[in-house]
């Protein structure tokens, strides 16, 4: 069945309201002429969205993964608890001594009397608690959404206990669960304070020719490993990753850098906007998902820093590292030639995971992104801002309804200074413009949507997370976890290339999942007690 009878398999069903109004959140791709698409909008109440919250975004994403910053949520226990390693970024300290407080789940496990009585105390305290133990260089404080509903101030607490120790900096990020209308409103939240409190905090640097940050790089299932190792064959100084594998002194040293490369753009856009206009730091898109993107990227760096050495030294490491890829490729391709696949996860990976997909052969059917914005679908050409000029922290925003004139301008040299340096710029980096004519795109997909979809089209491969797994292996379809990678990865760069080829060959030849009935379906009991509409 062609997408195009998408409105009646699976939107017809909703009331008119609903329908009209999800609709403008799906449509089928046309690459030549990218339409608009709904995004970014707050999901309809009632429907079942596989969205998260502000605090995840916040303290899960940005803020989880570094190493030696005591993260303390102040909220209920069962905040802290579930954003505490679910999302499997690693972690390796230099040496034994180096501090590395990811192994604990730090909380004021906020009770009733403190929604009564105020919980600023309770939080004292527990900063308090944390700088006797450890003694840490920073203290971050996570609001939760009660803190938000009683009005502790947790940035009046935070500049207190700074002041008070004198060699620990403490400061607190008011990214309640309920702000926003997602996960990615708790990233705008962290990388603006990450940006005020650290990033600039240490000028020094080290004297090496090729100084770059990775933005938007976590470590999940230890993709940051894979890719130091891989600037460092080829002889590039990694100052900082946000925030994989990091630790508070790379971010406090971050603005020294060359250039800043934005791996996951949803998520860290910010950060590079005002190291950019702050510190001149310029940047620009990487994807090292895939064996092809990923010398894509690192030609890039190469043709950036114009240096010969550096241009020729990264040829060699694509050359070796092509052989393993292709290698790869040629045994598991024969197994996943023709297959199909179906990706909806958070931002960026259900785009930059199509590339390793079309290496396998492998058609994307459809995509979506949980939270993304309209420039992630359809490109830059709907950045809804741009930073200009400022030397203070107060960075000028234009705003592209509001000035258009000086916002194409902004935009102009920018594209401007990058060609100069023979890179590519591209009005169309969004995922609509990659993917396939008649693939389908829906933005903020129910979990209704997604049965549909599957019982409809019934892909080899299904690609989301934890909430949809069981649902969709009920159905007899894999479904591999491109958020926490299930228990696998990395899949990022050459290695991780590797590593999935041979997780999906394995994945789309099995049956496994066909081969289970649920009880119900074969038992009238119990079918009568499950049923369902
Ligand atoms: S690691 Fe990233 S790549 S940071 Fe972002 S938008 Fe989430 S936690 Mo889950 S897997 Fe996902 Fe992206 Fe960027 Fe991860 S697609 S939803 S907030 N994400
Ligand atoms: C988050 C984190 C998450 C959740 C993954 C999932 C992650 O959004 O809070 O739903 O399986 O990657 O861990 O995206």
């Amino acid at each position: 069945m062609s997408f195009e009878k998408l409105d009646d398999t699976m939107m017809k069903t909703y009331p008119t309201k609903v329908y009209r109004k999800r609709k403008k959140a799906a449509m089928v791709n046309d690459p030549g002429e990218v339409k608009e698409i709904q995004a970014n909008v707050r999901t309809i109440p009632g429907i079942i969205t596989q969205r998260g919250c502000t605090y995840a975004g916040c303290k899960g994403v940005v803020l989880g993964p570094t190493r030696d910053i005591v993260n303390i949520t102040h909220g209920p226990i069962g905040c802290g608890f579930y954003s505490w390693l679910t999302r499997r970024n690693q972690t390796r300290p230099e040496n034994e001594t180096s501090e590395n407080f990811m192994t604990y789940c730090f909380s004021t496990d906020m009770q009733d009397s403190n929604i009564v009585f105020g919980g600023e105390k309770l939080l004292k305290d527990a900063i308090q608690e944390a700088y006797d133990l450890f003694h840490p260089k920073a203290i971050a404080i996570f609001s939760t959404c009660p803190v938000g509903l009683i009005g502790d101030d947790v940035h009046a607490v935070a500049r207190e206990m700074k002041a008070q120790f004198g060699d620990c900096n403490v400061f607190g990020f008011s990214c309640e669960g309920y702000k926003g209308v997602s996960q990615s409103a708790g990233h705008h939240i962290a990388n603006n304070q990450i940006f005020k409190h650290v990033i600039g905090n240490d000028d020094s640097r080290s004297d090496s020719k090729f100084r770059v940050n990775l933005l938007g790089e976590y470590n999940i299932g230890g993709d940051a490993f894979v890719l130091e190792e891989l600037f460092e064959k080829c002889g590039i100084e990694l100052v900082a990753t946000f925030s994989g594998n990091s630790s508070i002194d790379h971010f406090a040293n971050a603005h020294t850098a060359d250039l800043n490369l934005i791996m996951c753009h949803r998520s860290i856009n910010y950060v590079a906007e005002m190291m950019e206009v702050k510190f001149g730091v310029p940047w620009t898109k990487v994807n090292f998902i895939g064996a092809e993107q990923s010398a894509k990227s690192l030609r890039k760096v190469g043709a950036y820093f114009e240096d010969p050495q550096l241009i020729s030294r990264i040829e060699e490491v694509i050359a070796e590292e092509m052989l393993k890829t292709d290698e790869a490729a040629a045994k598991y391709r024969p197994g996943t030639e023709g297959k199909t696949a179906m990706l909806f996860v958070g931002g960026s990976r259900a785009h930059h995971y199509q590339d390793l997909f079309a290496e396998l052969g492998m058609k994307t059917l459809a995509a979506g992104y949980e939270f993304a914005h309209r420039d992630d679908y359809e490109g830059r050409r709907v950045l809804p801002s741009i930073k200009v000029d400022a030397d203070s922290r107060n960075i000028e925003e234009l705003h592209i309804e509001k000035d258009p004139e000086r916002y194409s301008q902004a935009l102009q040299d920018r594209k401007a200074a990058l060609m100069e340096k023979g890179m590519e710029f591209s009005d169309y980096e969004g995922m609509m413009a990659q993917m396939e004519k008649g693939a389908l795109v829906i933005d903020d997909i129910s979990h209704y949507e997604m049965e549909k979809l599957v019982e409809v089209y019934k892909p080899d491969v299904f690609c989301a997370g934890i909430k949809e797994k069981y649902a969709v292996q009920k159905m007899g379809i894999p479904l591999k976890q491109l958020h926490s990678y299930d228990y696998g990865g990395p899949y990022a760069g050459f290695d991780g290339a590797v590593n999935f080829y041979k997780e999906i060959e394995r994945m789309v030849n099995t049956n496994v999942w066909g081969l289970i009935k649920a009880p119900w379906s074969t038992q009238s009991a119990m079918s009568a007690k499950y049923a369902r509409g």
